[in-house]
């Protein structure tokens, strides 16, 4: 009686140790814009050197921190971005905290709507790159086309753009494989 509870509570630890395992890897980092300065125009931050120490992915949330009867977060488009035009923005925040999670690749610009902040610095760009492990693509891939030996065993399968998704996908298989070998250890032990 007592045996099986216990395996089974064990099981149910198992569970849950790899549920926790998995949230790790799908929640994103939480990055605070300015730092312990926030969302302003006060301190003289520099948006553009904060963004740049960051390395930011798909997942990551964008916090905005700042005085809501003074300033706001608008997303616009890299030409608003540049030229400090907030008259039509993407989307607008106002709650003075805002979290906003990045759930694409490449630039997304935000800057601030209230007069003269943006031109005064306002503004950050927060870069998701594609994929940071893979080389560039080379500019010779469209000729890698046509040549596929598909017959050819163990042959060394030429670089070519269709591949570019493999390095994200092989190292969370892996470790999905990995976690769901741990429980079936645990499971064939106990029973
Ligand atoms: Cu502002």
């Amino acid at each position: 009686m007592d045996s099986v509870l216990e395996k089974r509570s064990l099981v149910v630890l198992a569970f849950l140790f790899l549920m926790s395992n998995l949230a790790q890897l799908s929640f994103g980092a939480v990055h605070k814009v300015g730092e312990s300065a926030g969302w302003t125009t006060i301190a003289n931050v520099d948006y553009r050197q904060w963004a740049i120490s960051k390395s930011f992915q798909v997942g990551d949330i964008i916090v905005f921190e700042y005085n809501s009867q003074f300033h706001n977060v608008m997303r616009v488009t890299h030409a608003e971005y540049k030229s400090c035009n907030v008259s039509s923005p993407i989307t607008t925040h106002t709650s003075g905290n805002d979290s906003i999670v990045i759930d694409t690749h490449g630039h997304h610009f935000f800057v601030c709507g209230a007069p003269g902040h943006c031109q005064a610095g306002q503004k950050v760009d927060i870069n998701v790159p594609r994929a940071p492990s893979v080389a560039a693509p080379s500019p010779l891939g469209s000729a890698s086309a046509t040549p596929a030996p598909p017959l050819a065993p163990g042959a060394p399968a030429p670089s070519s753009g269709l591949s570019l998704s493999a390095p994200l996908t092989i190292p969370f298989g892996k470790l999905g494989c990995m976690l769901l070998l741990q429980l079936a250890c645990i499971v064939v032990r106990l029973f």
